[in-house]
């Protein structure tokens, strides 16, 4: 008897203390780290070029998706796809916000906030700064006192100065200035979030944190100490600087490096293919260490076993394959972005291979933080696949681009333009999509069925 008095007074005792941090208080917090053009070209994703010890660690900490597909290779419409959990599939044109895919209905981190979460929004997140204002429990960092504006497109080399491009004011496409991470926009952001943690931790109430990163988006500045880990004469260049064969007038690249000054480097030339490379490569140790630092307070606060963090690029990139950069494309290279989910309770150090969207984010914070998920998701919850990394995933995975609508699968990689242009290419023969199959009558079934697939999904 007196041993189920012991007893008793011990499990009261927990549960009062599981009450004091109860209700809103015992869910989950969410650490929300998106980085700007990333492609998977990190090496936990199989880059064994690539320095990304910090992000690798978080692989280790949570699963890694293989195949992630965007619902756009393009800033805008990827994020409002991902923040409205709508395709972009029924759009006609480019939805720069989530409202233009889902008028009327609740964001990703406004759902956080009606849930009782503290949302802070720190850097990029949205496409448009607009957006920014709702859902969010103070005003964004990126709208705050002399952050405003393009500051992403601040340059601190001297000689940049010497390269403005006269049509719209910018700098070069590069620079490699030794200055400290926070001199660019970026490490702001970074020392923003650490500061708000240590606000955070104090807090009574679960939070919603969202770290947005404009590297490796274009331009590529990043402080000279992350250039130097490079060595430009060892990078290894993509072997098919070509259009790929057979492919239709529909493909095309991206303009985006003309935003910049080319500092006189022939475009597409050798030199210019190692520099951007290099560039590209020196961003993402940049925004890696960034990272470092921001995992390290969590695990210092002693957040880390309480914390969802979530990393993901919002689309794929072009590193020169095909003499291609940047995405704007509906090629693999600009479809598959990278996602992390480390996760309490969850698997760590897998990877998984099944084929999942962007727009299914949304519903897997809900269901990992027992959110009720708004009725207007199109997406679907990942957690299944975290249970068991070895399941397929979804059958397809659909992007679009202007007017072309691409399917994913576990072994094709289909696009069709309004217009009847179509590529096909077999991904388990031909990964780097060097040859368009489309009009190779060997494969017509195999289109009627993908094109099948692409019209049940399209309701208009
Ligand atoms: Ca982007």
């Amino acid at each position: 008897m007196k041993n189920f008095n012991y007893f008793f007074i011990f499990t009261s005792l927990i549960i009062l203390i599981s009450c004091k941090n109860g209700g809103e208080e015992s869910k989950p917090n969410v650490l929300f780290v998106a980085i700007d053009d990333l492609r998977p070209e990190l090496k936990c994703y199989g880059a064994k070029h690539i320095k990304s010890p910090n992000i690798d660690r978080l692989s280790e900490q949570g699963i890694l998706f293989n195949k992630a597909y965007c619902q756009a290779p393009h800033c805008g419409p990827s994020r409002s796809s991902l923040l409205s959990g709508v395709s972009t599939l029924n759009y006609e044109g480019i939805p720069l916000k989530p409202s233009d895919l889902a008028p009327g209905k609740i964001t990703l981190p406004a759902t956080f906030k009606k849930a009782g979460y503290y949302t802070i929004n720190n850097g990029k997140i949205f496409h448009q700064r607009e957006d920014e204002k709702e859902g969010w429990s103070e005003v964004p960092f990126s709208l705050v006192n002399g952050l405003k504006g393009n500051n992403h497109l601040t340059f601190h080399e001297k000689k940049s100065a010497k390269f403005i491009l006269e049509k719209n004011q910018r700098g070069p496409f590069f620079e490699a200035p030794d200055v400290p991470d926070n001199t660019y926009i970026d490490g702001q952001t970074c020392d923003k979030t650490i500061s708000d943690l240590k606000r955070l931790a104090k807090m009574d109430k679960p939070f919603f944190l969202a770290c947005g990163f404009v590297r490796p988006h274009l331009p590529f500045y990043a402080p000279k100490k992350y250039w130097d880990i490079y060595q430009r004469d060892e990078i290894e260049l993509a072997n098919n600087r070509y259009k790929p064969h057979n492919s239709p007038d529909a493909l095309i690249g991206s303009g985006e490096f003309g935003n910049y000054n080319d500092k006189n480097i022939e475009y597409n030339s050798d030199e210019f293919h190692l520099i951007s490379r290099h560039g590209y490569y020196a961003c993402i140790s940049y925004i890696d260490a960034l990272f470092g630092r921001i995992m390290s307070t969590l695990d210092d606060l002693g957040l880390r076993d309480n914390t969802i963090i979530i990393l993901w690029g919002d689309h794929g990139w072009n590193l020169g394959e095909h003499n291609y950069w940047s995405k704007h494309n509906l090629l693999y290279t600009s479809k598959n972005a990278p996602l992390i989910i480390s996760a309490p309770g969850h698997k760590k150090n897998v990877k998984t291979d099944g084929i999942i969207e962007l727009l299914d984010i949304y519903p897997t914070l809900c269901e990992l933080t027992g959110i009720d998920p708004p009725k207007h998701l199109e997406g679907k919850s990942l957690v299944p696949l975290m249970k068991n990394p070895n399941k397929l995933g979804k059958k397809a995975a659909f992007s679009k681009w202007r007017n072309g609508t691409s399917i994913t699968t576990t072994e094709f990689s289909f696009t069709k333009w309004d217009d009847n242009q179509r590529m096909l290419f077999d991904l388990k023969k031909d990964p780097l999509e060097n040859e368009n199959i489309a009009e190779n009558p060997i494969y017509m079934e195999k289109i009627e069925e993908l094109s099948k697939l692409i019209e049940k999904r399209i309701d208009r």
